[in-house]
Formats: C-alpha cells, structure tokens, sequence
C-alpha cells in the first residue's frame, strides 16, 4: 500500500527523506504521479483539489499537513467515513506561541507607537504599563490556543481563555459558549483569536465582536483569515474603537495587493508564517499514525467531522 503526498505548497523531497527516515520501507506517490490508484490508502494532504480524494478506492485515513483541517473539509466531495487527522506537533504550536507573544507583547509595550515615534523623529517616553492589568483573551483554547495562553499567563499577564465546551486551565480565566463571550471580550484588551475554522466560526470577529471589545482594544488573528469580516474590522479600526490589528491569515491567500491591509496604518501584516509546518518534527505524529493504521492500532489526533476540530 502507498502514501499519497499531495501538496502544491509543501516540498514533496523533504518530506519524503523525513517519512523515510521513521518508515523506510513507505511507498510515497507524489500528486499527479499516483501510480496505480488502487495502491493509495492514506494520503497526507494541504489544499487538495475539491473531489480529488474521492479518485482512490481503498483510501483509510486523511492526515492533513497543518494543524487545521478546514482545508480537508471544505471539499464538497470529501469521501465519507475515512478519519481525517491532524498534525499535533510541538515546534508547531511553539512558533504559535511565538508569534502571539510578540504580537501581544508588542501592543501591551507600545511598540507600535515607538515605531511610529522613530519615523517621525520623536523622543517621548510613554507610562509604563501595568502587566498584571492588561487583559489578553484567547478566542480558542485548544492545544495551540491554550499553549498561548499559558505562555503569556507566565509572563504575568491576565489572561482568559473562550472556548465551545469548558475547559479548565491554570492560570486562566475559563469562558465557555455564546452566552460567556461578551463577558469575555469586556476584559479582552488584546483579541487572540486560534480558533478552527468551521460553520459556527466563520465571521465572527465581525461588527458585533469588535463592538464588545474595550475602546482601544488589539486584534491578532493567527487562525484563518475566514474568521474576520474585512470591512467590519476596517471600519472599526478607522472610527479609533480598534486601536490595531496584527493579520497573520487572510481570505484569500495570498491576499491581493490592492486590498486596504496592506497600507493600512493600524495593520501589522505577514504572509502566514505565524508557524510552519516542519518536516522533521511534524513527521513524527504523521509517521504513528502511518504506523499505527497498518498495525490496525487506534489513530492519533483525529478530527470531528461534525464540530470541525
Ligand atoms: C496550519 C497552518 O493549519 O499552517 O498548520 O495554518
């Protein structure tokens, strides 16, 4: 039986070294050159033609090569019943965390308006800001959200988290369901938002959202650029009730070079790259899983169809 790879963002070559170096023996068909489709029982895929999965008869497991897996289940055509995994992956969720501490660290330090005081040639010291009473809110306390949450309660902070179901994490102030998530943006000074992108998520840093955050608030989005109305968060940004915005993802990517982000002066732009996806270190969970359906064993990280995550 065979691996299907099928990415056209990701290098097939230094995937198929770090597959080989934990299962030598795996059969890896690059996407076209499938070879004979019946050969195919798991693929490992990012963005994969809508349908196409639907090709390979005997196909047991999805494994997706992010952390997210809109991207599998947004396809219409998508096969039913084969299970679907994603990759859980420390240095992963470490570049996450990375990321959302800078971000964050950035606005709570204003170095923002430090940036802007050096194009302009200011030297003016601003009032030290009081870490204990800077209220961060995680939209999102799955692995990656709760891991940001975490690192920056370590620093002092006070942070809550929002979620679907309860969760319990130390440290954090927990908020679970619709009703809790106004309560919850009143203290956010600073929006993470790390949610996955399913039906119930999609827009919801919308007019409303933004509306219930403090006057002056920071958005940061390191999730998908569906969970944000564009216009919605432009607007807000322009009327001064967001005081700035740090956009990691965007819909569409890449995002077009006339769309106002890109010279907006309240927006901190990169191109997806909040974490990536390293062969070496996320081929170990993909590598178990690949172990694991040939010895008929129960699969890791697999996704709920259903909820979306
Ligand atoms: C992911 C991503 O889902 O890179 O891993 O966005």
């Amino acid at each position: 039986m065979a691996l299907l790879f099928l990415s056209k963002h990701d290098d097939p070559t230094r995937w198929s070294a770090a597959l080989h170096r934990h299962l030598p023996e795996l059969d890896i068909r690059i996407w076209p050159e499938t070879g004979d489709v019946g050969d195919i029982d798991s693929a490992l895929v990012w963005n994969h033609p809508p349908g196409e999965l639907n090709r390979y008869p005997n196909l047991r497991l999805i494994l997706s090569l992010g952390a997210g897996v809109n991207h599998v289940l947004d396809d219409p055509d998508l096969p039913p019943g084969i299970p679907i995994a994603r990759i859980v992956d420390p240095g992963l969720t470490g570049g996450m965390v990375e990321y959302a501490v800078w971000a964050a660290m950035r606005y709570h330090r204003n170095l923002d308006v430090y940036e802007r005081f050096q194009r302009e040639g200011t030297w003016k010291k601003l009032p030290m800001p009081d870490t204990a009473r800077r209220g961060i809110g995680v939209l999102g306390i799955g692995e990656i959200g709760s891991a940001c949450a975490q690192a920056l309660s370590a620093f002092g902070f006070s942070v809550a988290g929002w979620s679907r179901t309860p969760r319990t994490l130390e440290g954090i102030v927990s908020y679970a369901g619709n009703e809790s998530l106004k309560p919850f943006l009143a203290r956010s000074e600073i929006l993470i938002c790390v949610l996955p992108l399913t039906t119930a998520t999609r827009g919801i840093i919308n007019a409303e959202l933004l509306e219930a955050l403090p006057k002056g608030a920071f958005v940061i989005n390191i999730a998908r650029g569906g969970h944000v109305v564009d216009a919605d968060l432009l607007a807000a940004l322009d009327s001064g009730h967001i005081a700035g915005a740090t956009l990691d993802v965007f819909q569409p990517e890449p995002l077009p070079p006339e769309h106002p982000y890109w010279r907006h002066p309240k927006v901190t732009l990169t191109p997806h790259i909040a974490s990536l996806t390293n062969p070496d270190t996320a081929v170990l969970p993909i590598a178990e899983n690949l172990r694991r359906l040939s010895a008929g064993q129960p699969l890791l990280h697999l996704v709920d169809r259903e909820s979306g995550y």
